[in-house]
Formats: structure tokens, C-alpha cells, sequence
């Protein structure tokens, strides 16, 4: 017997347990899952009984999963996907049902909610999916307990003799984000030891990642929107500030990375929210990711007093002519003006980019890595593009170039894609060639000199891992001296 009211959500990792400690961007990088951890505190709201297994925190984690399983009987296990993630989460359904028959799966994020129904003729270990975001549909899934489900909004269940996949359509509103309560951070095993930001990108530990609005209105070329689709909800500055408060008091976080699309979308909320930080400290610093056209200069000062320490731009390209392909207000002037503006408020700045897009060619990366490096960027990301089920370019991306399209490697460390006259090869060179220039420029050096003072926690981690990220730079290099594009 299966227990009526318990969940079990489970956030793969994707991949095999024993390549984690060789996964470079993991081991830069780990993020609390917050959409489960979001839908775990509404559950407990409403009296439902949730475990979080975070396989990403804890990559060995199948016999906790089976423990957990058998000592809790859960009705349901939810299973949350990127399109990495989904077949290693098809692979922990299937476990789940070996260990637990009679456990029921249902699947979310922004894999399942691209491509719906689609999926589950491919895998039968699917017996539900949430559309879209998951606290109200969830809940109201666990609480119909078996009953018919037709009626549930946001949801995909098995109909019929045959199980035939049907969608019951979109829930008519998206929820209002100050009536949740803050995502159920205690169910994370180690919070928030467990978790740590990008290297170089906070000033001191313990910190966390949090999120306080959903969807983005505009409209990249390259930008999967089907979870939140394109409307735009925000929590008040109040529900912000107190959410900080909360994981000051309860966790002792001393640096925030806010996860918002367009954290500055709403300058009346920055304004009030800044406004609280600086009347109210929390001793708490934070970063977030804005847009050029939703930043001035009296705003940056004030984040800047308010603790912002820095903030990441979305450049994707510096060749304008390509950058228009694919995104709204291609102005890399205003851009530009908009990156030294934060850069003399005294906030470190992160551009964001990406190669391989649609259209790419040799000129266009010499393009962006001139631009990048006329700029006062102190960190960069430079990600492989991947066309997502779910971007609008995906629907026509055979026509574009080669497109391998293996899920499990759609992760923006390989170039699945490729565009028309260029190589795969020859794509990988260029991305490598990028990294490294950037990395030889003094004043860049200089910089990461001075983060032995203004992040040396990042220091104790980068000495820790140094071992990995000189294996991970020889074994790129050696697959490329064979002409083999994907790193490991
Ligand atoms: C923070 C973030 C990360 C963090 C941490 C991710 C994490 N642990 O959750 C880091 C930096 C590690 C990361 C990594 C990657 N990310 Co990321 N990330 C995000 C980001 C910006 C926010 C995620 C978030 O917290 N959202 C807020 C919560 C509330 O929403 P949510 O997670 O979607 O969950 C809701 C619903 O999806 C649904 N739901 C989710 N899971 C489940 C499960 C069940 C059972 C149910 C019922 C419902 C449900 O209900 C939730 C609550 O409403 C999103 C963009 C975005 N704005 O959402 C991209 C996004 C998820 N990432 C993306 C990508 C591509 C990646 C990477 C492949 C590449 C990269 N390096 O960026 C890797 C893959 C990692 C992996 N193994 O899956 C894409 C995914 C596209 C796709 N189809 O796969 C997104 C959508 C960005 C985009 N627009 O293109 N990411």
C-alpha cells in the first residue's frame, strides 16, 4: 500500500553518479532546487507529507531514494526535468515503480511542459505530467488520489484502455507569487552547506540563490519560456525583504544570487526593496541579472548602497547584425554604455554569452570577443548553444544547420548544434581560444588577483578543484588534437 497523502520529489542529476566529480560546471556550481522546494513548502501547507532528494547536491543518492521509497510509501514521486536531466529521471521513475510498485510518476519543469503529451507515448514509466508551474496542479493531483484527474488544470494523464496521453490545458491564472510561502529550504539535505554559488561570483559564505518573480516578456530566439510562458509576476518588495530576512535569521545567508529573468523589470519594487535594505540592514549583499534598458544610473547607485555586489548582463553576441536575429533591442552601444555605468558605481559585472547560435560564423566570435574585451567585464559565461524544445528557434532549426538532437548532452558543454559553414571542430577551438584570452588579459588577471580578498572563499575552492579543471582543459584539448568536438 502506497501512503495517501506523501509526495517524494526527486531533482536528477542527469547523468551517471560517477562522472559528478568531473561535471566542471557542478562542481563551480550548485543551486538549490527551488521549484521543488517551492512546491514542497505549498504541499506542506496544505498537509501534504514531502521528502526533497537533490541528486544534484548528492549525486549517489538511488539507495536514499529506495530507503525513502519503502520507509515513507509515498503515493506519488515527482520528478523535475530539464531536457538533460529527462532521461536520468525516466531511469529514477523506473526504479521507483521496481522498488515501490503501485508508486505513481509525475514529471515536471521545462522539458515536460515543451513537449507535453509527445513524451509519454516514448516512455510508459510516465503516468502524469504538470504543465507549467506546479504548487496548485500538484497539490491538487495528491489530493484527487486516484480519482479521475480530467478535471485538474495544468495537467497530462494516461485515458482509457489504450493510455492514450491527454492534456487537460493551461490553469486559466498564474499564481499570485506573496501568497506562497517561502520554498521549504530545510528539506534540502545540508542547506546551505551543501550549496555553493559559481566560483568568484559572491563575496562570502553561507549564500544561496533565490528567485522573486516568474516569466520574462520578451522574446529570444534562444530562450525556452514554456513554464512560465511570457507573463511576468513579481513578489512586492515587502514578501522580498521579509524572504531575506527569513534566510539571514534561519540559515545565516550572508549573499543572495536572485535567479529573476529581468530582476529590474519593475523599478517601483527595486526601489522599495532597495529602499528596506538600506533603511533596515541585513548585512546581507546580493547579485542579479539585469537588462540595459531596465537599469539607470540613479537605480545602480542605489542597488549598489542597498548591497548589489554584481550583476550579469545578457550580451549572447557581440556582432550586431546577429544579435538581431535572435533577440529584441539589439543595441550594443547602449549596452556598453550600460556595463561601464555599473562598472564606475563600484558593482562588478558578468557578461553572458554564447557561441555556435544560428548564423554564427568566424567574424561574428571576432566580433564578440572584441566587444567583450573593450568592455570593464570582470567574469564571463560562455555558453555552447543549444536549441531547446521550447525556444522558439527550435522550430526551425534543421533548416539552420546540423542538429544532433541527444537530450542528455543539451546541456550548453557541447555543440550539438551546428550552423551552416562551420564544424563542429572548429567551433570548439574557437570556444576554447575565447576562454583562454580571456583569462591571459592583466586586467582580468589582476581582478581574480584581487577576489584573494574580496572572495577567498572562491580561492579555497578554485586551490581545492584545481586537480579537475586542469584535467578537464588537458582532456578538451586532447579531443581536439583529435578532432573529436565534446568535452567529457
Ligand atoms: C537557476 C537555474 C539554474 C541553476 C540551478 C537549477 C536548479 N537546480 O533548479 C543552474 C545554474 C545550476 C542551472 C543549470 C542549468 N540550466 Co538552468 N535555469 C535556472 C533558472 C534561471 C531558474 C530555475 C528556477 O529556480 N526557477 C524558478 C522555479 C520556481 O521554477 P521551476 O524550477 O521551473 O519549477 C516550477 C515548474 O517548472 C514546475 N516544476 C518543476 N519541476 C517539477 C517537478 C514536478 C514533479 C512538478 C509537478 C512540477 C515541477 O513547478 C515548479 C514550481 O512552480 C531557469 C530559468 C527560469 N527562469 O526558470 C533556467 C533553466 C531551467 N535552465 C536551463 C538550462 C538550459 C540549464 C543548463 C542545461 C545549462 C546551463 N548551464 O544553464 C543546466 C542544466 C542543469 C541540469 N542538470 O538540469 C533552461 C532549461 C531548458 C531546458 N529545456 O532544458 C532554463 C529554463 C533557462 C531557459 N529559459 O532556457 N540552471
Amino acid at each position: 500500500m502506497t501512503a495517501r497523502k506523501q509526495v517524494l520529489l526527486v531533482h536528477p542529476l542527469g547523468y551517471g553518479a560517477a562522472a559528478a566529480g568531473q561535471d566542471i560546471s557542478r562542481l563551480a556550481n550548485i543551486m538549490p532546487p527551488l521549484g521543488l522546494a517551492s512546491m514542497a513548502a505549498y504541499l506542506g501547507r496544505r498537509g501534504i507529507g514531502v521528502d526533497i532528494v537533490d541528486c544534484y547536491a548528492r549525486p549517489d543518492s538511488d539507495r536514499l531514494i529506495r530507503d525513502l521509497l519503502l520507509d515513507r510509501r509515498p503515493g506519488l514521486i515527482g520528478l523535475s526535468c530539464t531536457t538533460s536531466s529527462f532521461h536520468d529521471a525516466v531511469r529514477i521513475a523506473l526504479l521507483a515503480k521496481q522498488a515501490l510498485p503501485g508508486v505513481r510518476s509525475v514529471f515536471g519543469g521545462p522539458h515536460v511542459s515543451a513537449l507535453k503529451e509527445k513524451l509519454f507515448v516514448d516512455y510508459p514509466a510516465m503516468d502524469f505530467a504538470v504543465v507549467g508551474e506546479g504548487e496548485e496542479a500538484l497539490a491538487e493531483l495528491v489530493e484527487a488520489d486516484g480519482d479521475d484527474p480530467s478535471g485538474i488544470k495544468g495537467i497530462i494523464h494516461r485515458e482509457g484502455g489504450d493510455g492514450a496521453p491527454r492534456f487537460t490545458g493551461y490553469r486559466e491564472r498564474g499564481i499570485e507569487l506573496d501568497s506562497l510561502p517561502f520554498p521549504a529550504y530545510e528539506k534540502l539535505a545540508g542547506f546551505p552547506a551543501s550549496y555553493m554559488l559559481p566560483i568568484f561570483n559572491y563575496p562570502r559564505t553561507p549564500n544561496t540563490s533565490c528567485i522573486s518573480s516568474r516569466g520574462c516578456p520578451y522574446a529570444c530566439s534562444y530562450c525556452d519560456r514554456s513554464v512560465f510562458r511570457r507573463t511576468f509576476r513579481y513578489n512586492s518588495a515587502e514578501y522580498l525583504y521579509d524572504h531575506l530576512k527569513y534566510l539571514r535569521e534561519r540559515f545565516g545567508i550572508r549573499h543572495i544570487n536572485f535567479y529573476d529573468d529581468q530582476f529590474t523589470f519593475n523599478r517601483k519594487r527595486v526601489e522599495a526593496f532597495t529602499g528596506m535594505m538600506i533603511d533596515k540592514p541585513l548585512g546581507m549583499t546580493f547579485n542579479c541579472a539585469v537588462r540595459a534598458e531596465h537599469i539607470d544610473p540613479e537605480l545602480v547607485r542605489r542597488m549598489k548602497t542597498a548591497g548589489c555586489w554584481m550583476m550579469s548582463l545578457g550580451i549572447e553576441t557581440g556582432d550586431e547584425a546577429l544579435l538581431a536575429q535572435h533577440r529584441q533591442n539589439p543595441d550594443l552601444a547602449q549596452l556598453a554604455d550600460k556595463i561601464r555605468m555599473i562598472k564606475r558605481a563600484g558593482i562588478r559585472t558578468k557578461g553572458l554569452l554564447m557561441i555556435g547560435l544560428p548564423g554564427e560564423t568566424e567574424e561574428t566570435i571576432r566580433h564578440s570577443k572584441e566587444y567583450v574585451f573593450s568592455l570593464p567585464i570582470d567574469d564571463f559565461n560562455l555558453a555552447k548553444f543549444t536549441p531547446f524544445p521550447g525556444s522558439p528557434v527550435y522550430e526551425k532549426i534543421h533548416e539552420l544547420g546540423t542538429f544532433d538532437e541527444d537530450w542528455e548532452k543539451m546541456d550548453c558543454m557541447h555543440f550539438q548544434f551546428v550552423t551552416k559553414g562551420m564544424t563542429a571542430a572548429r567551433l570548439e577551438e574557437l570556444f576554447q581560444d575565447f576562454y583562454r584570452s580571456h583569462f591571459q588579459r592583466p586586467k582580468v588577471l589582476m581582478g581574480y588577483v584581487a577576489m584573494l580578498w574580496r572572495s577567498p572563499d572562491s580561492w579555497l575552492r578554485f586551490l581545492r578543484s584545481a586537480g579537475d579543471f586542469v584535467r578537464f582543459t588537458r582532456v578538451n584539448k586532447r579531443l581536439m588534437d583529435e578532432g573529436a568536438p565534446d568535452p567529457p
